[in-house]
């Protein structure tokens, strides 16, 4: 079957566009290794969590869990009755955010199977210590209601991948492509923030170079899934009420990034440790490398 493909938005020659019955192959050409969004309108047609994960299903099975948005603490219930009469004016704070891999594993089957897009994905292989990984949760959900704005511009932490499912309501996105990078006005202490507070509204007195910058705005809809692949710059903001996934990935794609990153988070250490990992983590891509021309099946090995 064809891929049926529908332009989503077009700016200064930039596009992005939703593609339904894509093969793995034109995903991993045109998007995964070309490092170019897209949204996907029928990966998750097979999870349960599409019908699974309303409101009511959290308030009465999590509603007691304690969540922290913007530094502030809720019980899950208490947030989700914010949310219900959150306005625009009067946004409820965001991202609330609860961590299915670490803290709520059995909702893990609720999610599966994991689409083939997003594999193989390494951020939890046994050869990648969780050190590196560091402070990355690699599957989330987020609960947003309308006029809840993601806090800053950024691209992922260590530059991995992001695919972001819509479960329920409408979500707004903007994205910019990582070779506009000099006109991000990255924070000096977290490279991977945007000082830029708020990308709609930009201050150009303040950030001059901002002007050459060509965000590109778009929503995703329940049941799309949007990939924004490492170092694209983006935030996001909640038009309605919104209850996402969000889920990492790493592979031979996005690994020399990813070890740039790493190199210079163990750079800012100047202990033997950090001195090792960065050898440990030469020597694996070294292998990742070598396996892959003769094309050995990595995968088995490293997941
Ligand atoms: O869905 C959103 O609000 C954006 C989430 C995001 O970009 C992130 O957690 O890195
Ligand atoms: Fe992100």
């Amino acid at each position: 079957m064809a891929t049926k493909t529908v332009e989503l938005v077009r700016e200064r020659g930039l596009k992005v566009e939703k593609k339904y019955g894509m093969t793995y192959d034109e995903f991993s050409k045109d998007h995964l290794f070309a490092n170019y969004p897209v949204v996907i309108g029928d990966a998750c047609k097979d999870w349960k969590a599409k019908e699974k994960f309303t409101l009511e299903f959290f308030k009465s099975n999590y509603g007691d869990k304690e969540v922290i948005v913007e530094g502030q603490k809720f019980m899950l219930k208490d947030y989700i009755t914010l949310m219900e009469t959150a306005t625009n004016e009067n946004p409820a704070p965001y991202p609330c955010k609860l961590q299915i891999d670490n803290d709520y594993p059995e909702l893990i089957p609720d999610v599966s199977p994991r689409f083939k897009y997003s594999m193989p994905d390494w951020t939890n292989s046994k050869l990648i210590p969780k050190k590196f990984i560091g402070g990355a949760n690699t599957l989330e959900i987020f609960f947003g209601s309308p006029g809840g704005q993601f806090p800053y511009v950024h691209y992922d932490y260590l530059c991995l991948h992001a695919f972001i499912t819509q479960l329920h309501g409408v979500k707004e996105f903007t994205v910019i492509p990582p070779n506009q990078t000099p006109y991000i006005y990255q924070k000096k202490d977290n490279l991977w923030v945007s000082e830029i507070p708020n990308i709609k509204n930009i201050d150009f007195e303040k950030y001059p170079l901002s002007r050459n910058l060509t965000p590109i705005t778009f929503t995703i809809f329940p049941g799309e899934t949007l990939f924004i692949p490492c170092g694209w710059w983006h935030t996001a903001q909640s038009l309605t009420s919104t209850v996402s996934i969000a889920q990492d990935c790493l592979n031979t794609s996005n690994f020399f990034q990813f070890k740039k990153e790493v190199f210079l988070n163990l750079s800012k250490r100047k202990s033997i440790k950090a001195y090792l990992g960065k050898i440990y983590l030469t020597i694996i891509i070294a292998l990742i490398e070598i396996l892959d021309r003769f094309k050995i099946k990595i995968i088995s090995i490293i997941d």
